[in-house]
C-alpha cells in the first residue's frame, strides 16, 4: 500500500500540532506505523490522501451510523449553512431537536445542547453536584467520559492507549473527589457509598462501556446501581455518548430498561458535526442556568449547522426504526465470521458484542471490566490492526476502543471483512 502523501502530511503535521494529530489515538502509536490522512468518505468507505480505499469500521468513532455523506444529512447541512453558520442566538432547529430527543429518550424531560461529549459529561457532573450539594462522584475503571479533569483517573480510550489513565495536570484536590470502582462490581459500589455517607453526588458510567473495548453490563448491574442511587439520594448518570441512538432509538437505557436521572449524549446526535447534550429529569435540569443557579454556557451551543445535521440524522433514525434490526443483523454476520475464523484456527480470543458495537480482545478470559481488558496482548492487537489495514479494513487503532457498524455496510463488505480476518488469523 502506497502511503507517501499521508507520511508527508504527518511529518509536516508534527511540526505544528502536538504529535501531529488533534486527538491522540489517531497517531497510531499503539499499533505501529504512521496514521493515514483521510481525504473523503462515502457510504461504508474511507479514502486516504494516496487514494487507498478502506471499509470503515469506526464510523468517526460512532456518529456515522447511516454511513458517510448520507444524502439526508448532507442536504440539511447545505440548507443550513446558506443561512449563516452561526447566530449566537436561539433558533428553530434547537427547539425541534430538543423535542425530538425528549420523544426518543423517555428519561429525558429537558435537554441542553453543548458542543462535545466532554462538555456534556463535565456539565452533567457539575449539575449533579449543584443539585445534591455534594462534591464526590463515582466512576468506573476503564470508562472514559471525555477529558474533563474529574474523569482522567483510571480512564479508558486514548488515555489508557497512551499509557496515561491518570493524567498529569489533574490536581490532587480534583482526583480525591473521584471515587473508583471496577465495572460490573456492585459490591465495591456499596462499600464506597457506605464509606462516603451523603457525600456522593453522582454515579456516572457508560451503561455499555465502549472505551475499554466493548464491555457489557452483567445481569443486575444497572438495576443495582439504580437502586443504590435511589436509596442514597445519588444522581445516576448514563454516559450514552456512544450508545445513545446506536443500540436503540432510546439508547442503552431502552435496551436494559433502566431510567437514569441524567443522560449525556454526543456523536450520533450531531450527525458528524461537533455536538453533545445532557438532559434528564425536569427537576434536575431546571437547576441549570438561567432557570437555576448551576452555570453552563457556550457561544456555539445549538449551532444551526450542527443542529441541522443532528436533526436530520435523528429524524431518520426515528422514522426508520427497522434500521436497528438491520445493523444488528450485519454485526452478527461480521461477528459470526470472526468466530468461525477463530475456531478454524484454534484461536480462543474473546469477542464482546451488542447491537452494532463489538470488540475482539486478544485474551482468552472473559472481558467484563478494566482489569480483564488490560490482560490483552496489545502487540498482537497491533499485528491484527496492521494486517486488516493492509487488506483495506480500517479499525480503531487501539485495543481499548469498540468498533461501530454503519447501515452502509452490506454483504460485499461483510465478506471482505471475513476474508481479511482469515488472512490475519491464518498467519498467527
Ligand atoms: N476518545 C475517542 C474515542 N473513544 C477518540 C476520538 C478520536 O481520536 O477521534
Amino acid at each position: 500500500m502506497k502511503i507517501d502523501t499521508s507520511k508527508e502530511l504527518f511529518e509536516k503535521a508534527k511540526h505544528f500540532i502536538p504529535g501531529g494529530v488533534n486527538s491522540p489515538v489517531r497517531a497510531f502509536k499503539a499499533v505501529g506505523g504512521d496514521p493515514l490522512f483521510i481525504k473523503k468518505a462515502k457510504g461504508a468507505y474511507l479514502y486516504d490522501e494516496d487514494d487507498n480505499q478502506f471499509i470503515d469500521l469506526i464510523d468517526s468513532w460512532g456518529p456515522m451510523i447511516l454511513g458517510h455523506a448520507h444524502s439526508v444529512i448532507e442536504e440539511e447541512i447545505l440548507r443550513a449553512v446558506k443561512d449563516s453558520p452561526s447566530f449566537g442566538a436561539p433558533s428553530r432547529r434547537e427547539v425541534e431537536i430538543a423535542e425530538l430527543i425528549v420523544s426518543m429518550i423517555p428519561s429525558v424531560e429537558k435537554v441542553r445542547m453543548v458542543n462535545s461529549g466532554t462538555e456534556a459529561t463535565m456539565s452533567a457532573i457539575r449539575l449533579a453536584r449543584g443539585f445534591t450539594k455534594r462534591d464526590k462522584i463515582l466512576k468506573f475503571e476503564g470508562c472514559y467520559h471525555g477529558h474533563g479533569d474529574s474523569f482522567l483517573i483510571a480512564a479508558g480510550s486514548g488515555a489508557i492507549t497512551m499509557g496515561t489513565p491518570d493524567s498529569p495536570g489533574v490536581t490532587e484536590g480534583t482526583a480525591k473527589d473521584t471515587l473508583l470502582a471496577p465495572f460490573n462490581d456492585l459490591e465495591k459500589v456499596k462499600e464506597l457509598i457506605e464509606a462516603n455517607p451523603n457525600e456522593i453526588a453522582a454515579i456516572i458510567l457508560e451503561p455499555v462501556a465502549g472505551n475499554m473495548g466493548c464491555v457489557i453490563p452483567g445481569e443486575g448491574f444497572l438495576e443495582g446501581l439504580r437502586k443504590l442511587c435511589d436509596e442514597n439520594g445519588i444522581v445516576l448518570i448514563f454516559d450514552e455518548v456512544m450508545t445513545g441512538f446506536r443500540l436503540a432509538k432510546g439508547g442503552a437505557q431502552e435496551v436494559f430498561n433502566i431510567q437514569p436521572d441524567l443522560t449525556t449524549l454526543g456523536k450520533i446526535i450531531g450527525g458528524g458535526m461537533p455536538v453533545g447534550a445532557y438532559g434528564g429529569k425536569k427537576e434536575i435540569m431546571d437547576f441549570v442556568s438561567p432557570e437555576g443557579p448551576v452555570y453552563q454556557a457556550g457561544t456555539l451551543s445549538g449551532n444551526p449547522v450542527a443542529m441541522a445535521a443532528g436533526l436530520a440524522q435523528l429524524h431518520y433514525l426515528n422514522t426508520h426504526p427497522e434500521i436497528y434490526a438491520q445493523l444488528e443483523a450485519t454485526t452478527n454476520q461480521i461477528v459470526d465470521g470472526y468466530q468461525s475464523v477463530l475456531e478454524k484456527n484454534n484461536l480462543n480470543y474473546t469477542m464482546n458484542k451488542i447491537g452494532s458495537m463489538f470488540s475482539l480482545f486478544f485474551t482468552n478470559i472473559q472481558v467484563t471490566d478494566f482489569a480483564s481488558a488490560k490482560s490483552c496482548d496489545t502487540e498482537k492487537f497491533g499485528r491484527y490492526f496492521r494486517s486488516m489495514l493492509e487488506s483495506g479494513i480500517y479499525l480503531a487503532p487501539s485495543q481499548f476502543e469498540a468498533l461501530f457498524i454503519s447501515a452502509a455496510i452490506g454483504e460485499k463488505e461483510v465478506e471482505r471483512i471475513a476474508s481479511s480476518f482469515e488472512s490475519f488469523a491464518a498467519g498467527q
